[in-house]
């Protein structure tokens, strides 16, 4: 997109005096921040309209990606990358004194996301439209996103997250478009017109109302669409005649009781409990998105029977499975299809991704909660089981192997089977990750489909990961090899030489100690962090999770702390330890592991006999924007989940674009940037995925058996309990106890010596700090395969073409 400077500038302080009735000189930041947001979505409504208009006239094949999750962050820096303007609009507002980064950092995270699961989504949706791929995002306009997290005395503090409070200049509220989702009441068989319906009668019927955000392709006009629903009450605001009475809290109670349904984001990744509420929003966001692709559909003129041919559905792990039993009751119900005819189209329309295989992540609900929200839907799932055991009885004639298939099981609905019973396409997320699937954990249903199951390597969009919040880099990056990395990003490998390249290796070691430069005065002033820019950036941000092995991390820094009090000449490189994690909060142990974080962070920083050697900071509040502040000045990245545990992981793939080193356990993805990269540009440690298979089959671990043969795990555990670090003893008696008395799930005592060693040859690798610049540019050079828009086409050639 063009624009002009002058006519931006006319445009920009029209649209103040419109919106707030002042005057550019007394607007404040944030009014600023608003006006240049919605000029910004004007100046897109055109092609947004014409790339719907266009779908609609070619007949091009719509694809609908269902999750419960979009972390997509901020928009204003990435909408303007992605229309080429932003160079433009920042030399406009330059003129008018005003500086755009500032109006950038005053927009709110869209923080719709717990994790990878989401932000993977965000990432989908942008290589999409930058592909000119017709893929629409699916999901729930929360009131609250993700919480935000405060630190107190080292504790994780929980606060709601009101993203909207000050409104959301990128969404458009469609209330024409709204459907009805029915929950509850009775299912009734009647006979019409000699056919067999199913009425629901006494149900609960709400409004479902859609609020659309554009997403915009880069360089390409191409303008898609994120539909999140919102719930409503159908017909009133407030019961009257109760407020008339004087009751006022009976008068919007009703309202309240179905606001809630998209109210807040469970931010629960840790345990599944009696969540009807999480199941509502399942069956709300699912029912209304399929409504509304089907009135699209019928508006093509083409005969349902070829719905699968136009329309595909992703459901973003087995959070939107319901989609499978929607479709189907819509297929049969409204549109008198035969149960075989709605069968081959929900199939062949829907495709599924496992996103874990952590069993506690697996969703499971009891029937008796099922059937009485969603009476309709569990008749048909019960139709699906009855059809689907029946098929694996008469191949297998074993009935332990059709009760481990089944649908229905244990009194529980098993989400995952139905999700890979109603698709056509079941892929994992790396190639481990899909091998355990296949062989492993879903290994009946691979046999019993054997060409169902396919990997797709997770992605992340380069566009934003290094593109926007790396401009340094990137305009290197330009300067060297030009610009058409960004829309071919494996072109990143036209790099490789130039790391062979003094003069180049010099200036981006220059780059990052500004971007380093730059956080810490950020820190500086945000948190009053004290950061040595020279001394190693080592990163550890992620979702707060036992298997992740925030724990591993610290106990290395424990270990490294107790080697510089014996010795405060050790010679080390000066290194700055960041974490960032949010922990689910009923998650009890991540939250202690925070506690435990800073904790060591208080003591270390403030211990001046080790002369500011190692520091240890924890980075409040994780979030899309501040990865993008963190991820490019970091240097080391840590990927040290116990091997098999993490899907993918891709945070790994954007430290790696952004030119850090991975120290790494051959887990998820990391298996494959290892393979880009090469052994020699990685360091890689811990057990392997064999062992880790044999020490759970053959249930021989022994955790104690570490702790007593390795002083410096005994001093590190005992630590916990000797009150040695400052708070009562008991403060981390779970921690200690989840590591030894419950044998330390996740191998952490088994992989610390390792992992020791892995970061001492980190910190030799660094002494040489010119090969450490080359290694770290062949990251960024091999960096490319991993953009989401290779991901994307992938989906698009195997799964939804
Ligand atoms: C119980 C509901 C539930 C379960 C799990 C909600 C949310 C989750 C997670 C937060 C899911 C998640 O984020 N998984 C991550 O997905 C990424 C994208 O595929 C992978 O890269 C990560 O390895 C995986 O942990």
């Amino acid at each position: 997109m063009f624009i002009d400077k002058e006519a931006f500038k006319n445009d920009f302080k029209k649209k103040i005096i419109n919106m707030y009735a002042e005057d550019i000189e007394e607007c404040s930041p944030s009014h600023k921040y608003f006006a240049l947001a919605s000029l910004i979505r004007d100046y897109t409504s055109e092609n947004w309209l014409n790339t719907n208009k266009k779908y609609t006239n070619n007949k091009e094949k719509q694809i609908y990606y269902f999750s419960m999750e979009f972390l997509i962050g901020r928009l204003l820096h990435s909408n303007l990358l992605n229309l080429g303007i932003r160079d433009a609009c920042k030399e406009a507002l330059s003129d008018l004194k005003i500086d755009l980064d500032e109006l950038e950092e005053i927009e709110n995270d869209a923080g719709l996301g717990n994790g990878g699961l989401g932000r993977l989504a965000a990432c989908f949706l942008d290589s999409m439209a930058s592909l000119g791929i017709a893929g629409h995002g699916n999901g729930i306009r929360y009131t609250y996103g993700l919480f935000e997290q405060q630190i107190e005395n080292g504790y994780q503090v929980e606060v709601p997250d009101n993203w909207l409070k000050e409104g959301n200049m990128w969404e458009v509220r469609k209330e024409n478009k709204a459907v009805k989702v029915n929950f509850g009441g009775k299912v009734m068989p009647t006979m019409e017109n000699g056919k067999l319906k199913f009425l629901q009668q006494d149900c609960e019927t709400i409004l479902a109302v859609p609020y659309d955000t554009p997403i915009i392709g880069y360089d390409n006009s191409t303008v898609n669409t994120l539909r999140l629903w919102s719930a409503e009450p159908l017909n009133k605001d407030f019961d009257f005649e109760s407020f008339s009475r004087g009751e006022y809290s009976k008068a919007t109670e009703y309202k309240t009781l179905i606001e809630s349904i998209s109210q807040v984001l469970y931010p629960d990744d840790s345990r599944q409990e009696g969540k009807i509420l999480r199941l509502k929003q399942q069956y709300f966001f699912v029912s209304a998105g399929l409504q509304s692709i089907l009135r699209r559909y019928k508006k093509l003129g083409e005969p349902i029977n070829n719905f699968h041919k136009y329309i595909a559905i992703h459901i973003n792990d087995t959070h939107p499975s319901l989609a499978v039993a929607e479709l189907m009751r819509l297929l049969i119900d409204e549109e008198n299809l035969a149960w075989d005819e709605a069968w081959y189209i929900t199939t062949n329309t829907i495709a599924y991704t496992n996103h874990t295989i952590l069993s506690e992540a697996l969703e499971k609900w009891p029937i008796d909660i099922f059937k009485t929200l969603l009476p309709r839907i569990y008749m048909i799932v019960e139709e699906i089981n009855r059809r689907f055991t029946d098929e694996v009885r008469e191949r297998y004639k074993d009935e332990n192997k059709v009760n481990n298939m089944a649908i229905i099981g244990n009194g529980q609905i098993r989400m995952a089977h139905l999700a890979i019973v109603g698709s056509h396409s079941v892929n994992g997320v790396a190639k481990l990750h899909t091998e355990l699937l296949k062989y492993q954990e879903l290994k009946d249903f691979n046999e019993f489909y054997p060409n169902k199951f396919n990997n797709k390597t997770n992605g992340i969009t380069h566009r934003r990961w290094l593109l926007q919040a790396n401009p340094k880099l990137s305009n290197l990056i330009n300067e060297t090899i030009g610009d058409s990395w960004i829309k071919e990003p494996n072109n990143l490998i036209l790099l490789k030489p130039f790391a062979e390249d003094y003069y180049f290796r010099k200036k981006f070691e220059k780059i990052k100690l500004e971007n380093k430069i730059a956080f810490s005065n950020y820190a500086k002033s945000t948190y009053g962090m004290d950061i040595d820019p020279n001394s190693i950036f080592d990163v550890q941000v992620k979702r707060l999770h036992a298997y992740k092995r925030q724990i591993l991390n610290l106990f290395n820094i424990m270990d490294l702390y107790r080697r510089l009090k014996e010795n405060p000449n050790l010679d080390i490189v000066p290194r700055t330890f960041f974490f960032g994690a949010k922990a689910a909060p009923s998650y009890y142990l991540a939250k202690k592991t925070i506690k435990l974080i800073n904790t060591v962070a208080y003591k270390i920083n403030n211990d001046t006999e080790i002369h500011g050697k190692i520091k240890v900071f924890f980075l409040p509040n994780y979030s899309v924007s501040l990865a993008e502040k963190i991820i490019p000045c970091a240097q080391v990245s840590e990927q040290i989940s116990t091997a098999t545990k993490e899907a993918s992981g891709t945070g790994n793939m954007k430290f790696m674009m952004n030119g850090a080193l991975t120290l790494a356990t051959l887990d998820g993805a990391n298996i494959e940037i290892k393979d880009a990269v090469g052994d020699e540009n990685i360091v890689i440690f811990g057990i392997r995925k064999e062992e880790v298979l044999d020490y759970i089959k053959n249930k021989n671990y022994n955790s104690y058996e570490f702790y007593n043969n390795d002083f410096r795990l005994k001093y590190i555990l005992d630590s916990l309990i000797n009150g040695s670090l400052g708070v009562p003893s008991n403060e981390f008696i779970d921690i200690h106890n989840s590591l030894l008395k419950n044998n330390d799930e996740f191998f952490v005592l088994r992989d610390f010596s390792s992992y020791v060693e892995a970061q001492n040859k980190v910190d030799y690798l660094y002494r040489n700090r010119d090969n450490w610049n080359r290694m770290c540019i062949n990251n960024v050079a091999h960096s490319g395969i991993f953009s989401s828009d290779n991901t994307i086409k992938r989906y698009y050639e195997d799964i939804w073409k």
